[in-house]
């Protein structure tokens, strides 16, 4: 082992061992910035063979840039809010200034205003009790970036980004790097960015001229995300990259919407000519059936074993989400619903994220 570290994805860098992180054979080594061969593929073949960093050494890096950092960006994904504020996660973070990067708000409906957005996250916030100053960001197109880097004024010199997996931490700090925060344009190697979730392995630090130093971390591996019961290539589809899509279902008594071997929601009473609105990946088939297709549709492809019911009430403009898969609003009615998730899943109940909300 070295003292080098891959400044890509923060690994140990080593060249013994070509199929584990870190590896860079020794006759490369002598530069000053590394990229292990894991981010090499990653970058140039999108291929990432080695798969994530385990859980436990995820939460042992971050523990340790959370003692180093003076403040935090704490990064959440728009599309998936509620798991990505896991309370063991926001402990790591107690009596740390922290901003809120609520990232990836290029994937909602420009129906939707930001304003309308904030909003909603400042709302979600103070139900949740976690008052923290939010920036509504996206890192695929930039918006919201130079508002981000006047709230890091806060934070002090030494910022750690620090959020679930795959919520766009890397993506994040590559934009604020790319924008020369902290003065002077920084050349080199970026921050390793994937689909795939658990692709930065450890703490890598990035120094601006000015004295600032910007920190990637690994990602919280949370509970109860549906994107994390399944294959990565499953993974890939369920978690909305590129586009949110939107599937409308008259439904009452008796119907069910599906998604096939994932979830099934039975309509067990509506009062009237309600609708079920469900928002996915793009990747994701829904389907309209009756109640009676329930076993056949969850058992559709056997990846999942074990199934849970739960029952639920949702009132008209109101979100059932579910973690790691998506959400179901209903419009014009109630509904009581039973509805069957992978055991461990996560599910809650929260105002409309998008289209007109209650004042
Ligand atoms: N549409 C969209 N996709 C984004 C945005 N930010 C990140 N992504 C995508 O989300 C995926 C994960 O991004 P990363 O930056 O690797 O996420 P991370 O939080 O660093 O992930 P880990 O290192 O695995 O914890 C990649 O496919 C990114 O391209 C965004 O603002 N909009
Ligand atoms: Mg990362």
């Amino acid at each position: 082992m070295s003292d080098k570290y891959c400044q890509g994805c923060g690994a140990r860098i080593q060249s013994t061992k070509s199929e584990d992180f870190g590896f860079v054979p020794e006759h490369l080594q002598d530069k000053d910035e590394l990229l292990c061969q894991r981010c090499f593929r990653i970058n140039h073949y999108g291929r990432n063979e080695l798969g994530a960093i385990a859980a436990r050494d995820a939460l042992e890096s971050i523990q340790a840039g959370t003692d180093w950092a003076s403040g935090v960006c704490l990064v959440a994904d728009l599309l998936d809010f509620e798991a990505s504020l896991p309370a063991p996660l926001l402990g790591l973070l107690r009596g740390k200034e922290v901003v809120l990067a609520a990232n990836k708000v290029d994937l909602i409906p420009p129906t939707t205003s930001p304003k309308e957005l904030e909003r909603w996250v400042k709302d979600r916030l103070d139900y949740l009790g976690l008052p923290i100053t939010v920036a509504l960001v996206s890192a695929a197109n930039g918006y919201g970036f130079p508002n981000l880097a006047e709230l890091f004024v806060k934070l002090g010199q030494r910022i750690l980004f620090v959020g679930v997996t795959n919520v766009g931490k890397s993506s994040v700090l590559q934009r604020l790097l790319q924008m020369r925060i902290g003065g002077g344009q920084r050349k080199g190697i970026e921050p390793t960015i994937s689909p795939y979730p658990g692709t930065t392995v450890s703490v890598s630090r990035w120094s601006c001229p000015g004295g600032l130093i910007l920190a990637d971390s690994p990602g919280f591996v949370p509970q109860g995300r549906i994107s994390d019961m399944v294959t990565p290539e499953q993974a890939l589809e369920v978690i909305p990259h590129k586009k949110l899509s939107s599937h409308l279902y008259p439904v009452q008594t008796g119907d069910a919407v599906f998604i096939r071997g994932l979830c099934a929601i039975e309509c067990l009473a509506s009062n009237g000519h309600g609708l079920l609105l469900g928002f996915t990946g793009s990747g994701v088939k829904w389907q309209k059936s009756s109640s009676k297709q329930t076993e056949k549709w969850l058992n559709g492809d056997g990846q999942i074993k074990e199934w849970q019911e739960h029952l639920v009430q949702i009132q008209p403009g109101e979100d059932l989400s579910i973690s790691g898969l998506g959400w179901v609003s209903a419009r014009k009615s109630a509904y009581k619903l039973r509805v069957h998730l992978p055991a461990g899943a996560d599910f809650s109940i929260r105002p409309n994220l998008i289209g007109q909300k209650k004042n």
